[in-house]
Protein backbone atom coordinates (compact mmCIF):
# COMPACT_ATOMS: atom_id res chain seq x y z
CA UNK A 1 0.00 0.00 0.00
CA UNK A 2 1.00 3.92 -0.65
CA UNK A 3 0.42 4.77 3.01
CA UNK A 4 3.67 6.31 3.08
CA UNK A 5 2.18 9.05 0.69
CA UNK A 6 -0.21 10.47 3.32
CA UNK A 7 -2.38 13.24 2.79
CA UNK A 8 -0.95 16.20 2.78
CA UNK A 9 -2.37 19.95 3.72
CA UNK A 10 -2.62 21.29 0.29
CA UNK A 11 -3.45 17.92 -1.39
CA UNK A 12 -6.90 18.64 -3.27
CA UNK A 13 -10.29 16.49 -2.74
CA UNK A 14 -11.62 15.34 -5.80
CA UNK A 15 -15.28 16.22 -4.67
CA UNK A 16 -15.26 20.00 -5.39
CA UNK A 17 -13.71 19.34 -8.44
CA UNK A 18 -16.86 17.16 -9.73
CA UNK A 19 -19.47 19.42 -8.01
CA UNK A 20 -17.58 22.41 -10.22
CA UNK A 21 -18.41 20.28 -13.34
CA UNK A 22 -22.26 19.06 -12.20
CA UNK A 23 -22.73 22.69 -11.46
CA UNK A 24 -21.63 23.72 -15.31
CA UNK A 25 -23.50 20.29 -16.29
CA UNK A 26 -26.36 22.03 -14.58
CA UNK A 27 -25.95 25.44 -15.73
CA UNK A 28 -25.44 24.17 -19.56
CA UNK A 29 -28.86 22.28 -18.90
CA UNK A 30 -31.11 25.19 -17.93
CA UNK A 31 -29.36 27.32 -20.89
CA UNK A 32 -30.64 24.95 -22.96
CA UNK A 33 -34.51 24.21 -21.42
CA UNK A 34 -34.90 28.27 -21.19
CA UNK A 35 -33.76 28.73 -24.65
CA UNK A 36 -36.09 25.73 -25.35
CA UNK A 37 -38.73 27.33 -24.36
CA UNK A 38 -38.39 30.64 -25.78
CA UNK A 39 -37.47 29.51 -29.03
CA UNK A 40 -40.98 27.73 -28.64
CA UNK A 41 -42.12 30.98 -28.60
CA UNK A 42 -40.14 33.07 -30.65
CA UNK A 43 -39.21 30.40 -33.82
CA UNK A 44 -38.41 26.58 -33.04
CA UNK A 45 -35.40 27.15 -35.73
CA UNK A 46 -33.82 30.19 -33.38
CA UNK A 47 -33.16 27.81 -30.37
CA UNK A 48 -29.03 27.25 -30.14
CA UNK A 49 -28.98 23.66 -30.90
CA UNK A 50 -30.65 24.24 -34.25
CA UNK A 51 -29.45 27.76 -34.99
CA UNK A 52 -25.61 26.95 -34.43
CA UNK A 53 -26.75 23.22 -36.09
CA UNK A 54 -27.23 25.30 -39.55
CA UNK A 55 -24.74 27.32 -39.33
CA UNK A 56 -22.16 24.71 -38.87
CA UNK A 57 -24.25 22.78 -41.91
CA UNK A 58 -23.57 25.75 -44.09
CA UNK A 59 -20.25 26.65 -43.49
CA UNK A 60 -19.15 23.09 -43.32
CA UNK A 61 -16.91 23.12 -46.52
CA UNK A 62 -18.22 21.18 -49.55
CA UNK A 63 -15.86 18.00 -49.06
CA UNK A 64 -16.96 17.59 -45.96
CA UNK A 65 -20.49 17.92 -46.30
CA UNK A 66 -20.74 15.78 -49.08
CA UNK A 67 -18.54 12.98 -47.46
CA UNK A 68 -21.49 13.35 -44.58
CA UNK A 69 -24.11 12.95 -46.96
CA UNK A 70 -22.73 9.71 -48.52
CA UNK A 71 -21.73 8.44 -45.17
CA UNK A 72 -24.67 9.36 -42.86
CA UNK A 73 -27.14 9.51 -45.23
CA UNK A 74 -30.69 10.90 -43.40
CA UNK A 75 -28.46 10.57 -40.28
CA UNK A 76 -25.97 12.80 -40.94
CA UNK A 77 -27.92 15.51 -39.02
CA UNK A 78 -28.81 13.46 -35.70
CA UNK A 79 -24.53 12.96 -35.70
CA UNK A 80 -23.79 16.40 -36.23
CA UNK A 81 -26.83 17.38 -33.16
CA UNK A 82 -24.88 14.93 -31.07
CA UNK A 83 -21.72 16.53 -31.73
CA UNK A 84 -22.61 20.00 -30.75
CA UNK A 85 -24.27 18.55 -27.55
CA UNK A 86 -21.20 16.63 -26.66
CA UNK A 87 -19.19 19.90 -27.36
CA UNK A 88 -21.37 21.85 -25.17
CA UNK A 89 -21.38 18.86 -22.12
CA UNK A 90 -17.69 19.16 -22.50
CA UNK A 91 -17.62 23.10 -22.65
CA UNK A 92 -20.29 23.41 -19.70
CA UNK A 93 -17.88 20.80 -17.59
CA UNK A 94 -14.65 22.93 -18.35
CA UNK A 95 -16.68 26.19 -17.32
CA UNK A 96 -17.71 24.60 -14.02
CA UNK A 97 -14.56 23.47 -12.97
CA UNK A 98 -12.82 26.90 -14.07
CA UNK A 99 -15.54 28.46 -12.05
CA UNK A 100 -14.37 27.19 -8.45
CA UNK A 101 -11.74 29.13 -8.91
CA UNK A 102 -12.49 32.27 -11.07
CA UNK A 103 -16.44 32.66 -10.01
CA UNK A 104 -17.01 35.85 -12.49
CA UNK A 105 -15.32 34.71 -15.55
CA UNK A 106 -16.86 31.48 -15.70
CA UNK A 107 -20.39 33.04 -15.35
CA UNK A 108 -19.29 35.61 -17.72
CA UNK A 109 -18.18 32.43 -20.23
CA UNK A 110 -21.47 31.04 -20.25
CA UNK A 111 -22.74 34.37 -21.83
CA UNK A 112 -20.44 33.84 -24.25
CA UNK A 113 -22.10 30.63 -25.11
CA UNK A 114 -25.08 32.71 -25.56
CA UNK A 115 -23.61 35.34 -28.22
CA UNK A 116 -22.56 32.36 -30.22
CA UNK A 117 -26.06 31.13 -30.21
CA UNK A 118 -27.44 34.15 -30.62
CA UNK A 119 -25.21 35.31 -33.68
CA UNK A 120 -25.64 31.88 -35.53
CA UNK A 121 -29.59 31.74 -34.72
CA UNK A 122 -29.17 35.78 -36.88
CA UNK A 123 -26.88 34.53 -39.43
CA UNK A 124 -29.32 31.98 -40.51
CA UNK A 125 -30.88 32.42 -44.05
CA UNK A 126 -34.67 31.79 -42.58
CA UNK A 127 -33.76 34.45 -39.59
CA UNK A 128 -37.20 36.45 -38.97
CA UNK A 129 -35.59 39.22 -36.99
CA UNK A 130 -33.72 40.30 -33.70
CA UNK A 131 -36.21 38.12 -31.57
CA UNK A 132 -34.15 35.40 -33.16
CA UNK A 133 -31.38 36.22 -30.76
CA UNK A 134 -33.56 35.94 -27.59
CA UNK A 135 -33.41 31.78 -26.83
CA UNK A 136 -29.74 31.62 -27.02
CA UNK A 137 -29.51 35.23 -24.60
CA UNK A 138 -32.23 34.64 -21.79
CA UNK A 139 -30.62 31.12 -21.84
CA UNK A 140 -27.32 31.71 -21.49
CA UNK A 141 -28.32 34.91 -19.20
CA UNK A 142 -30.59 32.07 -16.81
CA UNK A 143 -27.33 29.57 -16.76
CA UNK A 144 -24.62 32.00 -16.21
CA UNK A 145 -26.76 33.15 -12.91
CA UNK A 146 -27.17 29.79 -11.88
CA UNK A 147 -23.81 28.99 -12.28
CA UNK A 148 -22.59 31.77 -10.43
CA UNK A 149 -24.56 30.76 -7.97
CA UNK A 150 -23.91 27.18 -7.46
CA UNK A 151 -20.26 28.10 -7.14
CA UNK A 152 -20.90 30.21 -4.05
CA UNK A 153 -22.34 27.34 -2.39
CA UNK A 154 -19.29 25.51 -2.89
CA UNK A 155 -17.23 28.48 -2.26
CA UNK A 156 -15.27 28.19 1.21
CA UNK A 157 -16.27 30.20 4.25
CA UNK A 158 -13.88 30.93 6.43
CA UNK A 159 -10.24 33.05 6.87
CA UNK A 160 -9.46 32.37 3.43
CA UNK A 161 -12.71 33.87 1.36
CA UNK A 162 -11.44 34.27 -1.58
CA UNK A 163 -8.83 30.95 -2.43
CA UNK A 164 -10.31 27.90 -3.41
CA UNK A 165 -6.94 26.07 -2.20
CA UNK A 166 -8.36 27.24 1.31
CA UNK A 167 -6.53 25.27 4.74
CA UNK A 168 -9.51 23.65 5.56
CA UNK A 169 -10.04 22.18 2.52
CA UNK A 170 -8.07 18.60 3.48
CA UNK A 171 -10.03 18.58 6.42
CA UNK A 172 -13.04 16.74 5.26
CA UNK A 173 -14.56 16.97 1.91
CA UNK A 174 -17.38 19.30 2.06
CA UNK A 175 -16.31 21.12 5.42
CA UNK A 176 -16.15 24.93 4.91
CA UNK A 177 -18.71 24.90 1.79
CA UNK A 178 -22.34 25.15 1.89
CA UNK A 179 -23.15 21.51 0.86
CA UNK A 180 -27.11 21.62 2.09
CA UNK A 181 -27.47 25.12 0.56
CA UNK A 182 -25.89 23.71 -2.84
CA UNK A 183 -27.81 20.59 -2.78
CA UNK A 184 -30.49 22.35 -2.46
CA UNK A 185 -29.93 25.11 -5.24
CA UNK A 186 -28.97 21.78 -7.63
CA UNK A 187 -32.00 20.06 -7.03
CA UNK A 188 -34.56 22.97 -7.21
CA UNK A 189 -32.28 23.96 -10.60
CA UNK A 190 -32.29 20.20 -12.38
CA UNK A 191 -36.00 20.36 -11.23
CA UNK A 192 -36.97 23.43 -13.17
CA UNK A 193 -34.92 23.09 -16.10
CA UNK A 194 -36.52 19.95 -16.88
CA UNK A 195 -40.05 21.31 -16.38
CA UNK A 196 -39.04 24.31 -18.51
CA UNK A 197 -37.64 21.96 -21.63
CA UNK A 198 -41.07 19.82 -21.10
CA UNK A 199 -42.48 22.88 -21.50
CA UNK A 200 -40.83 24.09 -24.48
CA UNK A 201 -41.39 20.73 -26.00
CA UNK A 202 -45.13 20.81 -25.59
CA UNK A 203 -45.42 24.24 -26.80
CA UNK A 204 -43.26 23.72 -30.23
CA UNK A 205 -45.10 20.47 -30.25
CA UNK A 206 -48.50 22.50 -30.58
CA UNK A 207 -47.28 23.79 -33.80
CA UNK A 208 -46.34 20.74 -35.60
CA UNK A 209 -49.67 19.67 -34.61
CA UNK A 210 -51.41 22.89 -36.34
CA UNK A 211 -49.22 22.06 -39.42
CA UNK A 212 -50.28 18.46 -39.40
CA UNK A 213 -53.56 18.86 -39.04
CA UNK A 214 -53.80 21.14 -41.86
CA UNK A 215 -52.02 18.07 -43.62
CA UNK A 216 -54.48 15.81 -42.86
CA UNK A 217 -57.33 18.59 -43.90
CA UNK A 218 -55.64 18.40 -46.95
CA UNK A 219 -58.08 15.96 -49.84
CA UNK A 220 -56.20 15.70 -53.24
CA UNK A 221 -58.28 16.68 -56.25
CA UNK A 222 -58.50 14.19 -59.28
CA UNK A 223 -55.80 15.21 -61.76
CA UNK A 224 -57.32 16.78 -64.66
CA UNK A 225 -54.46 15.17 -66.58
CA UNK A 226 -53.96 11.59 -64.58
CA UNK A 227 -50.62 9.88 -65.29
CA UNK A 228 -50.87 7.05 -67.90
CA UNK A 229 -51.34 3.34 -65.35
CA UNK A 230 -47.48 1.84 -64.92
CA UNK A 231 -47.05 -0.62 -67.70
CA UNK A 232 -47.69 -3.68 -66.05
CA UNK A 233 -43.75 -4.50 -67.77
CA UNK A 234 -42.60 -2.04 -65.82
CA UNK A 235 -41.71 -4.03 -62.58
CA UNK A 236 -40.19 -7.27 -63.13
CA UNK A 237 -40.78 -9.76 -60.97
CA UNK A 238 -37.45 -10.44 -59.26
CA UNK A 239 -36.36 -9.94 -55.90
CA UNK A 240 -34.54 -7.33 -54.14
CA UNK A 241 -34.71 -4.82 -57.23
CA UNK A 242 -35.93 -1.96 -56.43
CA UNK A 243 -39.78 -1.18 -56.93
CA UNK A 244 -40.66 0.50 -59.71
CA UNK A 245 -42.29 3.24 -57.74
CA UNK A 246 -40.56 4.00 -54.36
CA UNK A 247 -42.20 3.81 -51.06
CA UNK A 248 -43.05 7.65 -49.29
CA UNK A 249 -41.07 5.99 -45.99
CA UNK A 250 -38.18 4.72 -48.17
CA UNK A 251 -37.72 7.21 -50.66
CA UNK A 252 -34.68 9.37 -49.62
CA UNK A 253 -34.03 12.58 -47.85
CA UNK A 254 -31.43 14.79 -48.70
CA UNK A 255 -31.43 18.86 -47.48
CA UNK A 256 -29.98 21.16 -44.70
CA UNK A 257 -32.90 21.00 -42.47
CA UNK A 258 -31.75 19.88 -39.23
CA UNK A 259 -35.62 20.09 -38.45
CA UNK A 260 -38.23 19.26 -40.64
CA UNK A 261 -40.14 22.35 -41.14
CA UNK A 262 -43.81 22.25 -40.48
CA UNK A 263 -45.45 24.17 -42.65
CA UNK A 264 -49.50 25.09 -42.06
CA UNK A 265 -50.82 24.71 -45.05
CA UNK A 266 -54.01 27.18 -44.40
CA UNK A 267 -51.88 29.92 -43.66
CA UNK A 268 -48.52 28.60 -46.80
CA UNK A 269 -48.61 31.20 -49.65
CA UNK A 270 -46.26 31.08 -53.11
CA UNK A 271 -44.89 34.58 -54.16
CA UNK A 272 -43.77 34.49 -58.12
CA UNK A 273 -41.82 37.97 -58.74
CA UNK A 274 -38.94 39.38 -60.84
CA UNK A 275 -37.03 39.80 -64.03
CA UNK A 276 -39.57 40.04 -66.51
CA UNK A 277 -42.82 39.07 -64.38
CA UNK A 278 -45.26 41.17 -65.72
CA UNK A 279 -48.24 40.04 -63.51
CA UNK A 280 -46.43 39.08 -60.34
CA UNK A 281 -49.30 37.10 -58.23
CA UNK A 282 -49.03 35.68 -54.77
CA UNK A 283 -51.00 32.40 -54.61
CA UNK A 284 -52.55 30.05 -51.18
CA UNK A 285 -52.57 26.23 -51.22
CA UNK A 286 -56.04 26.29 -52.25
CA UNK A 287 -55.50 28.74 -55.39
CA UNK A 288 -53.29 25.64 -56.54
CA UNK A 289 -55.48 23.09 -55.75
CA UNK A 290 -58.62 25.14 -57.47
CA UNK A 291 -56.01 25.05 -60.64
CA UNK A 292 -56.03 22.01 -63.29
CA UNK A 293 -53.40 19.30 -61.74
CA UNK A 294 -51.29 16.77 -63.42
CA UNK A 295 -50.07 13.73 -62.08
CA UNK A 296 -47.01 12.35 -63.32
CA UNK A 297 -44.43 9.40 -62.60
CA UNK A 298 -40.87 11.38 -62.41
CA UNK A 299 -37.38 9.34 -61.05
CA UNK A 300 -35.39 12.21 -58.99
CA UNK A 301 -31.71 11.84 -58.13
CA UNK A 302 -29.30 13.90 -55.75
CA UNK A 303 -25.92 15.17 -57.17
CA UNK A 304 -24.47 13.37 -54.36
CA UNK A 305 -25.28 10.16 -55.23
CA UNK A 306 -22.20 7.84 -55.63
CA UNK A 307 -22.29 5.46 -58.41
CA UNK A 308 -24.29 2.70 -57.41
CA UNK A 309 -25.64 4.88 -54.35
CA UNK A 310 -29.12 4.71 -52.66
CA UNK A 311 -29.79 8.44 -53.44
CA UNK A 312 -32.02 8.43 -56.13
CA UNK A 313 -35.90 7.25 -55.98
CA UNK A 314 -39.22 7.22 -58.44
CA UNK A 315 -42.53 8.46 -57.34
CA UNK A 316 -46.09 9.30 -58.56
CA UNK A 317 -46.06 13.23 -58.19
CA UNK A 318 -49.28 15.26 -58.59
CA UNK A 319 -49.37 19.05 -59.01
CA UNK A 320 -49.72 22.36 -60.99
CA UNK A 321 -47.90 22.98 -64.52
CA UNK A 322 -45.33 25.82 -63.66
CA UNK A 323 -44.91 26.32 -66.90
CA UNK A 324 -48.50 27.35 -67.40
CA UNK A 325 -48.48 29.39 -64.50
CA UNK A 326 -45.10 30.90 -65.19
CA UNK A 327 -46.64 32.14 -68.54
CA UNK A 328 -49.85 33.70 -67.08
CA UNK A 329 -47.40 35.60 -64.89
CA UNK A 330 -45.53 37.43 -68.05
CA UNK A 331 -42.52 34.97 -67.87
CA UNK A 332 -41.50 33.83 -71.88
CA UNK A 333 -38.26 31.66 -71.64
CA UNK A 334 -35.20 33.11 -72.96
CA UNK A 335 -35.38 31.73 -76.44
CA UNK A 336 -38.39 33.26 -76.66
CA UNK A 337 -36.83 36.76 -75.74
CA UNK A 338 -37.56 36.32 -72.09
CA UNK A 339 -34.90 38.16 -69.68
CA UNK A 340 -34.52 35.82 -67.12
CA UNK A 341 -32.63 32.65 -67.63
CA UNK A 342 -32.71 31.69 -63.65
CA UNK A 343 -35.59 30.93 -61.78
CA UNK A 344 -34.64 30.96 -58.22
CA UNK A 345 -37.05 29.38 -55.89
CA UNK A 346 -36.75 29.85 -51.95
CA UNK A 347 -38.31 27.49 -49.63
CA UNK A 348 -39.24 28.57 -45.84
CA UNK A 349 -36.08 27.25 -44.19
CA UNK A 350 -34.05 29.70 -46.10
CA UNK A 351 -33.03 27.11 -49.37
CA UNK A 352 -32.33 28.84 -52.61
CA UNK A 353 -32.12 26.39 -55.53
CA UNK A 354 -31.63 27.92 -59.18
CA UNK A 355 -33.40 26.11 -62.27
CA UNK A 356 -32.96 27.29 -65.85
CA UNK A 357 -35.69 28.89 -67.07
CA UNK A 358 -35.22 27.06 -70.51
CA UNK A 359 -35.85 23.77 -68.71
CA UNK A 360 -38.76 24.45 -66.92
CA UNK A 361 -40.60 26.04 -69.76
CA UNK A 362 -39.55 23.66 -72.48
CA UNK A 363 -42.65 21.37 -72.12
CA UNK A 364 -41.22 18.65 -69.79
CA UNK A 365 -43.51 18.59 -66.44
CA UNK A 366 -42.04 21.19 -64.24
CA UNK A 367 -44.53 20.60 -61.02
CA UNK A 368 -45.17 22.47 -57.92
CA UNK A 369 -46.42 19.20 -56.48
CA UNK A 370 -48.60 19.05 -53.92
CA UNK A 371 -49.09 15.31 -53.64
CA UNK A 372 -46.51 12.10 -53.92
CA UNK A 373 -47.66 8.66 -54.09
CA UNK A 374 -51.13 9.19 -53.48
CA UNK A 375 -50.89 11.78 -50.55
CA UNK A 376 -50.19 15.00 -49.74
CA UNK A 377 -46.57 15.55 -49.90
CA UNK A 378 -44.63 13.98 -46.71
CA UNK A 379 -43.33 17.20 -43.90
CA UNK A 380 -40.26 15.46 -45.06
CA UNK A 381 -40.40 15.56 -48.44
CA UNK A 382 -41.81 19.61 -48.57
CA UNK A 383 -44.82 19.55 -47.35
CA UNK A 384 -46.83 21.58 -48.70
CA UNK A 385 -45.61 22.25 -51.79
CA UNK A 386 -42.39 21.10 -53.38
CA UNK A 387 -41.06 21.91 -57.05
CA UNK A 388 -39.93 19.28 -59.37
CA UNK A 389 -37.79 19.70 -62.74
CA UNK A 390 -37.53 16.17 -64.92
CA UNK A 391 -34.04 15.65 -65.84
CA UNK A 392 -32.12 17.45 -63.23
CA UNK A 393 -30.67 16.88 -60.34
CA UNK A 394 -32.51 17.85 -57.12
CA UNK A 395 -30.23 20.84 -55.82
CA UNK A 396 -31.08 22.42 -59.33
CA UNK A 397 -34.50 21.54 -59.23
CA UNK A 398 -36.61 20.29 -56.70
CA UNK A 399 -37.32 22.86 -54.07
CA UNK A 400 -38.74 21.54 -50.99
CA UNK A 401 -40.82 23.74 -48.48
CA UNK A 402 -40.85 26.22 -51.32
CA UNK A 403 -42.86 29.62 -50.63
CA UNK A 404 -40.95 31.94 -53.52
CA UNK A 405 -40.07 31.54 -56.77
CA UNK A 406 -37.99 34.95 -58.31
CA UNK A 407 -37.32 35.26 -61.90
CA UNK A 408 -33.64 36.26 -62.44
CA UNK A 409 -30.48 35.81 -64.29
CA UNK A 410 -27.63 33.08 -63.49
CA UNK A 411 -25.08 36.45 -64.20
CA UNK A 412 -27.02 38.16 -61.00
CA UNK A 413 -27.50 35.54 -58.17
CA UNK A 414 -25.71 32.32 -57.07
CA UNK A 415 -28.23 29.88 -55.27
CA UNK A 416 -27.08 27.79 -52.01
CA UNK A 417 -25.29 25.18 -53.33
CA UNK A 418 -23.27 26.96 -56.39
CA UNK A 419 -21.91 28.98 -53.42
CA UNK A 420 -20.50 25.61 -52.29
CA UNK A 421 -19.16 24.74 -55.85
CA UNK A 422 -21.52 22.89 -57.23
CA UNK A 423 -22.17 23.67 -60.86
CA UNK A 424 -24.59 26.31 -62.20
CA UNK A 425 -26.60 23.49 -64.31
CA UNK A 426 -26.43 20.04 -63.63
CA UNK A 427 -29.15 17.93 -65.71
CA UNK A 428 -28.73 13.71 -64.32
CA UNK A 429 -26.31 11.63 -66.05
CA UNK A 430 -27.11 8.46 -67.59
CA UNK A 431 -26.36 6.15 -64.67
CA UNK A 432 -27.61 2.48 -64.00
CA UNK A 433 -27.21 0.45 -60.81
CA UNK A 434 -26.92 -3.25 -60.00
CA UNK A 435 -29.58 -3.99 -57.33
CA UNK A 436 -28.85 -7.59 -57.12
CA UNK A 437 -26.65 -10.00 -56.05
CA UNK A 438 -25.12 -7.78 -53.50
CA UNK A 439 -21.56 -6.83 -53.51
CA UNK A 440 -19.86 -9.95 -52.14
CA UNK A 441 -22.00 -11.87 -52.32
CA UNK A 442 -21.83 -15.95 -52.65
CA UNK A 443 -24.17 -17.27 -55.46
CA UNK A 444 -24.24 -21.00 -56.52
CA UNK A 445 -22.98 -21.62 -59.89
CA UNK A 446 -25.69 -22.49 -62.65
CA UNK A 447 -28.24 -19.31 -63.47
CA UNK A 448 -28.07 -16.45 -61.64
CA UNK A 449 -30.38 -13.19 -61.77
CA UNK A 450 -28.46 -10.33 -62.46
CA UNK A 451 -30.57 -6.72 -61.74
CA UNK A 452 -30.86 -3.17 -61.19
CA UNK A 453 -32.74 0.30 -62.41
CA UNK A 454 -31.01 2.69 -64.81
CA UNK A 455 -31.80 6.67 -65.20
CA UNK A 456 -31.34 9.45 -67.51
CA UNK A 457 -34.20 11.40 -66.76
CA UNK A 458 -36.20 12.89 -69.87
CA UNK A 459 -33.32 11.67 -72.12
CA UNK A 460 -34.79 8.16 -71.44
CA UNK A 461 -33.00 4.98 -71.38
CA UNK A 462 -32.72 2.73 -74.23
CA UNK A 463 -30.43 -0.29 -73.38
CA UNK A 464 -28.60 -1.64 -71.00
CA UNK A 465 -25.53 -3.99 -71.10
CA UNK A 466 -23.65 -6.48 -68.45
CA UNK A 467 -20.24 -7.41 -68.50
CA UNK A 468 -18.80 -10.25 -66.48
CA UNK A 469 -15.25 -9.58 -65.38
CA UNK A 470 -13.10 -8.44 -68.69
CA UNK A 471 -15.59 -10.20 -71.34
CA UNK A 472 -17.41 -8.59 -74.09
CA UNK A 473 -20.88 -6.40 -73.45
CA UNK A 474 -23.77 -8.60 -73.18
CA UNK A 475 -27.39 -6.45 -73.26
CA UNK A 476 -29.79 -6.76 -70.69
CA UNK A 477 -33.27 -7.79 -70.74
CA UNK A 478 -35.25 -3.74 -70.46
CA UNK A 479 -38.41 -3.41 -68.47
CA UNK A 480 -41.22 -1.74 -70.03
CA UNK A 481 -40.84 1.87 -70.16
CA UNK A 482 -43.25 4.12 -68.62
CA UNK A 483 -41.92 7.58 -69.57
CA UNK A 484 -38.43 9.08 -70.27
CA UNK A 485 -39.00 10.96 -66.99
CA UNK A 486 -38.87 7.57 -65.33
CA UNK A 487 -36.04 5.39 -64.23
CA UNK A 488 -36.08 1.91 -65.76
CA UNK A 489 -35.63 -1.89 -64.36
CA UNK A 490 -32.98 -4.00 -66.13
CA UNK A 491 -32.76 -8.18 -65.52
CA UNK A 492 -29.84 -10.05 -67.46
CA UNK A 493 -29.81 -13.76 -66.55
CA UNK A 494 -26.48 -15.07 -65.76
CA UNK A 495 -24.82 -18.57 -66.01
CA UNK A 496 -22.25 -18.57 -63.11
CA UNK A 497 -19.39 -20.39 -63.34
CA UNK A 498 -17.51 -21.05 -60.11
CA UNK A 499 -14.93 -18.72 -58.94
CA UNK A 500 -14.81 -14.54 -58.25
CA UNK A 501 -16.45 -12.63 -60.92
CA UNK A 502 -16.91 -8.88 -61.31
CA UNK A 503 -20.19 -7.65 -62.47
CA UNK A 504 -20.54 -4.10 -64.35
CA UNK A 505 -23.19 -2.65 -66.08
CA UNK A 506 -23.62 0.32 -67.91
CA UNK A 507 -26.43 2.11 -69.55
CA UNK A 508 -27.18 4.21 -73.30
CA UNK A 509 -29.78 6.57 -73.10
CA UNK A 510 -31.99 7.35 -76.26
CA UNK A 511 -29.74 10.04 -77.00
CA UNK A 512 -27.18 7.66 -77.93
CA UNK A 513 -25.00 8.21 -74.70
CA UNK A 514 -23.22 5.20 -73.53
CA UNK A 515 -22.69 5.68 -69.87
CA UNK A 516 -18.92 6.78 -69.45
CA UNK A 517 -16.81 4.51 -67.37
CA UNK A 518 -14.30 7.59 -66.71
CA UNK A 519 -14.70 8.28 -62.63
CA UNK A 520 -15.17 11.46 -61.24
CA UNK A 521 -16.71 12.34 -57.94
CA UNK A 522 -19.73 14.14 -56.90
CA UNK A 523 -18.36 17.59 -56.96
CA UNK A 524 -19.52 19.38 -58.98
CA UNK A 525 -22.31 18.04 -61.06
CA UNK A 526 -23.01 14.57 -59.91
CA UNK A 527 -20.67 11.27 -60.16
CA UNK A 528 -19.58 9.74 -63.74
CA UNK A 529 -18.56 6.20 -63.68
CA UNK A 530 -20.19 2.26 -64.07
CA UNK A 531 -21.57 0.42 -61.18
CA UNK A 532 -19.73 -3.06 -60.52
CA UNK A 533 -20.13 -5.72 -57.82
CA UNK A 534 -17.65 -8.51 -56.88
CA UNK A 535 -18.98 -12.22 -56.11
CA UNK A 536 -17.61 -15.30 -55.56
CA UNK A 537 -19.95 -17.85 -57.23
CA UNK A 538 -19.79 -20.94 -55.30
N1 LIG B 1 -35.71 23.37 -48.92
C1 LIG B 1 -34.86 22.47 -49.42
N2 LIG B 1 -35.17 21.83 -50.58
C2 LIG B 1 -34.33 20.91 -51.10
C3 LIG B 1 -33.10 20.61 -50.47
C4 LIG B 1 -32.79 21.30 -49.26
O1 LIG B 1 -31.73 21.10 -48.65
N3 LIG B 1 -33.69 22.21 -48.76
N4 LIG B 1 -32.27 19.67 -51.02
C5 LIG B 1 -32.42 19.40 -52.44
C6 LIG B 1 -31.70 18.20 -52.85
S1 LIG B 1 -30.00 18.30 -52.85
C7 LIG B 1 -32.34 17.07 -53.29
S2 LIG B 1 -31.47 15.80 -53.97
C8 LIG B 1 -33.80 16.94 -53.16
C9 LIG B 1 -34.14 15.70 -52.38
O2 LIG B 1 -35.52 15.59 -52.22
P1 LIG B 1 -36.09 14.49 -51.23
O3 LIG B 1 -35.45 14.72 -49.90
O4 LIG B 1 -37.57 14.65 -51.23
O5 LIG B 1 -35.68 13.16 -51.81
O6 LIG B 1 -34.38 18.05 -52.53
C10 LIG B 1 -33.86 19.29 -52.88
N5 LIG B 1 -34.67 20.30 -52.26
MO1 LIG C 1 -29.27 16.51 -53.87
Amino acid sequence: MTDDKKPTRNTRSPVRPALGALSGLLAGFAALAVAELVAAGVRPQAGPVIAVGGAAIDRTPTPVKDWAIRNFGTNDKLILQLGILAALVLFAIALGVFALRYRRTGAAGVLLFGVVGAAAALSRPDSTGPTDALPSVVGAVVAAALLFFLIGKLRIRGPAPDDAVSPRDDSSDGAGWDRRGFVILATAAAAASAGTGLLGRALSGSKSREAAASRADVVLPAPASPANAVPKGAQLRIRDVSPFTTPNKDFYRVDTALVVPKVDASTWKLRIHGKGVTKPVTLTFDDLLRRELIERDITLTCVSNEVGGPYVGNARWIGVRLADLLAECGVKPPSKGGRADQLVARSVDGMTIGSPVEDVMDGRDALLAVGMNGEPLPFAHGFPVRMLVPGLFGYVSACKWIKDVELTSFDDYDAYWVKRKWARQAPVKTQSRIDTPKPFARPRAGSVMVAGVAWAQHRGIDKVEVRVDDGPWQEARLAAEDSRDTWRQWSFDWRATEGGHTLTVRATDRTGEVQTDKRTGTVPDGASGRHSVVVTVE
